[in-house]
């Protein structure tokens, strides 16, 4: 399947069979396929999709006014953060850092490894004191039940805490649930597939997906989503919150 990639009106949709591969000098050789950059109007996130070599990584610090979110979709990724150590991040571990971080990156010397990258301009707000780092695994907390039922959620970050200024949060659908209503809402969307299929509807079109398939949803393009029949679906989703894009 090469001809689901797409390019509509407030969104795009690309798939494995999509990827060119990029490179970032950050990470030198190693592959990264730029799912979105503000390059795609009006993104205001890079979503990277790197693949690190074993052994692979890279040594940065965040830079200033800058964070980044990631998540790792395979392999095991060894993090050393300034300030909270050493962290060994398998499949479904996550890290938050904030501006100016040092940190390294690193797979493991005998296995590849894959992360989801997202990087923005922090953008504070009042008085408020910009976030600390922090980490966790998906399974570290169970789903949570939604007004709608099968439909679970799983919030990465504090959802309730206004320094944040994006949610990264897992969406879980049963087999043929879905959202309960075509949203139209002011923050953009970063989604990865993280299992299963089913049908996003993207503006006035819709598009079979399944996993491994990324969706950027620009600001008000309209929204909905159905699970598969055939199994439970599941996608990690970026959301800007908090803000109103002054
Ligand atoms: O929270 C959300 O905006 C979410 N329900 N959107 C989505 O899944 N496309
Ligand atoms: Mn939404």
């Amino acid at each position: 399947m090469t001809d689901r990639g797409a390019l509509g009106l407030g969104y795009t949709v690309i798939t494995p069979a999509n990827h060119y591969p990029s490179r970032l000098p950050e990470f030198g050789d190693q592959p990264v396929v730029k799912l979105v950059t503000p390059r795609m109007a009006p993104s205001r996130i890079g979503q990277y999709l790197v693949s690190l070599d074993p052994g692979g990584g890279t040594t940065q610090r965040i830079g200033e006014g800058f964070e980044r979110f990631f998540y790792v979709l395979e392999g095991t990724v060894t993090l050393f953060m300034a300030g909270s150590g050493r962290t060994a991040l398998a499949a479904g571990g996550y890290a938050y850092l904030p501006s100016e971080t040092p940190y390294e990156l690193r797979a493991e010397d005998d296995t590849p490894a894959r992360l989801l990258i997202v990087k923005r301009r922090y953008e504070a707000h009042g008085d408020l004191d910009a976030p600390g780092s922090l980490h966790g695994h998906r399974d570290d907390e169970s789903f949570a039940e939604t007004a709608v039922e099968g439909f679970t959620r799983r919030e990465l970050l504090p959802v309730g805490d206004p320094a944040f200024d994006f949610n990264m949060s897992l969406l879980r659908f049963g087999p043929g649930v879905g959202l309960d209503k075509i949203e139209v809402h002011d923050e953009e969307h970063g989604l990865w597939m993280t299992e299963g299929a089913g049908t996003y509807v993207l503006g006035a079109d819709e598009h079979e997906v399944q996993a491994e398939d990324f969706i950027y949803m620009a600001p008000y393009c309209p929204q909905g989503f159905t699970a598969s029949p055939a199994g439970p679906a599941e996608y990690l989703l970026y959301k800007d919150v908090w803000r109103d894009g002054f």
